[in-house]
């Protein structure tokens, strides 16, 4: 029984490009799962792709032995900078499992034991800004959250310090990232003819990526020549230092700058947009943000001149379960791409062809009523360990699938988990806009504008001095 796969009306020569808006594709293709069902297609001039919304669908193609990780659109051209990098790099490619084998260990449970110190350092960086500005000043979240984990995955990563919590703007180095970002995605909605034409945009992605490349090399440089590689148990020592096992081979110096571009890459937005939108939604449920502050309480306690530590951090269950649960609604990485390794058929009925993509639509998985009751509601109790245990598998998809899955899962939480507990610790949060969620999409999702106040969350005598100035409230737009 094989049926005819869905797709809105293609118009003659431009397909679905009407259908999708450029801005924000993600949320596009939201609606039009809710419209077209669990499997919809959409073609484009030159390509089309199946796009997968549901958990019997999405359970299915996580079998690695019959689907792999496509490397399409936005991805690809993003191998102009981060070229045979892990993220962009094809399964088949040498380079991807030699570095996978040889960066395992970056990013096992001992590495993070380390990465801990820094992590605080630029945490502590955060915390500090935000009280000496104190409750008048309004804090840009995502750009904060931002700063926050470039800093941190530099740091961690290759000893680097872009030191953004002191510089008014970021560092030009995120200037020339997210233009190039951009830029590869805008170049999936274009025809090549149309980027060919469009010198200065073409001139100003070389100048971009030919910038970050020379930054990257001057860290692995200025590495090489302190010679102290192997005193450090950073990325960058082991991609200098590393041998693969298995092939007896390291990683050579083109591969490396590909390694660290990407690190900063994928280690930095995704990150960002998970702690922003885990502050929004504790903003707008108090139940919720109670409770996790009373466990923040409870195991920081509330001097906050003692540092947190290492221990501490994984003694806070509640705040994980406020993590994925955000990570579940907004997924900050909301698609990965699968082909078929041979033609198929999909739930016994869709035919597909190992040549067309498939698309994880991940915030529409994370919406299957099958699996998640109720989907719109922000429920942290869906991830008590009971809740769990009782969900069929591949119900919960941010960090992608299977050998491909996201090395930096480990690093992104324990970020996460140590910054968020610091804020709660600290501060009341204060929604002076009334924000109203709008989300800006770049590779990533983020809130857009979105503000808050902060105000210590001190002794007594504190709170009477802040209420004698209170915050003016600015009328919602
Ligand atoms: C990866 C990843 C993924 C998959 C994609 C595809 O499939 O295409 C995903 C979904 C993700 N990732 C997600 C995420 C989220 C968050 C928060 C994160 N992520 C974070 C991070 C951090 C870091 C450092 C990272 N991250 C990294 C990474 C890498 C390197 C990769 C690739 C891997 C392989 O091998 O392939 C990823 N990540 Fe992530």
């Amino acid at each position: 029984a094989r049926a005819a796969i869905p797709q809105p009306r293609p118009l003659p020569l431009v397909g679905n490009v009407p259908d999708v808006e450029s801005e924000t594709p993600i949320q596009s293709m939201m609606r039009l799962s809710r419209e077209y069902g669990p499997i919809f297609r959409l073609s484009f001039p030159g390509r089309s792709m199946l796009l997968l919304g549901s958990h019997a669908l999405v359970d299915e193609v996580c079998d690695e032995k019959r689907f792999d990780k496509r490397i399409i659109t936005a991805l690809d051209n993003i191998r102009e900078f981060a070229g045979d990098g892990l993220f962009t790099a094809h399964t088949h490619e040498p380079n991807w499992e030699r570095a996978h084998r040889i960066l395992l260990p970056a990013f096992g449970a001992q590495a993070m034991r380390g990465y801990f110190e820094l992590m605080l350092d630029i945490a502590e960086q955060l915390v500090e800004k935000w009280e000496r500005l104190g409750p008048e000043a309004e804090l840009d979240v995502p750009d904060n959250m931002t700063r926050l984990t470039l800093d941190t995955i530099a740091l961690c990563g290759f000893g680097y310090r872009f030191n953004s919590f002191y510089q008014r703007e970021m560092h030009p180095f995120v200037d020339a990232m997210v233009r190039s970002l951009a830029e590869a995605g805008e170049r999936t909605r274009r025809l090549p003819l149309q980027t060919r034409l469009m010198l200065m945009t073409r001139q100003q992605y070389q100048r971009d990526i030919a910038y970050m490349h020379e930054v990257v090399d001057q860290v692995i440089r200025e590495r090489r020549r302190s010679g102290d590689a192997a005193s450090r148990k950073d990325l960058l020592s082991l991609m200098l230092q590393g041998v693969d096992p298995v092939s007896g081979m390291g990683l050579d110096d083109l591969n490396i700058r590909y390694q660290v571009v990407t690190f900063l890459i994928a280690g930095h937005e995704t990150t960002s947009g998970l702690l922003s939108f885990a502050l929004y939604l504790l903003l707008k449920h108090p139940d919720v943000l109670a409770r996790a502050t009373a466990e923040v309480d409870r195991v920081l306690g509330r001097d906050v001149s003692r540092r947190p530590t290492f221990e501490q951090l994984h003694q806070l269950p509640y705040l994980d379960q406020v993590l994925r649960e955000a990570l579940r609604l907004w997924p900050t990485a909301p698609a990965f791409a699968l082909q078929a390794r041979e033609d198929t058929l999909l739930g016994g009925t869709w035919p597909v062809s190992k040549s067309e993509p498939l698309m994880v639509l991940t915030p529409m998985l994370h919406r299957d009523p099958e699996v998640w009751p109720e989907p719109e509601r922000f429920d942290p109790e869906r991830f008590t360990p009971e809740a769990v245990a009782a969900r069929p598998p591949n119900a919960w998809k941010p960090f992608g699938n299977g050998q491909r899955a996201c090395i930096g899962r480990q690093f992104a939480m324990q970020e996460a988990t140590l910054v968020l507990a610091m804020l709660l610790q600290r501060f009341q949060l204060i929604d002076h806009t009334r924000y109203q969620l709008r989300i800006k999409e770049t590779l990533t999702l983020k809130p857009e504008d979105f503000r808050i106040r902060v105000r210590a969350r001190g002794r007594e005598e504190d709170r009477t001095v802040v209420a004698l100035r209170p915050a003016p409230q600015t009328a919602p737009a």
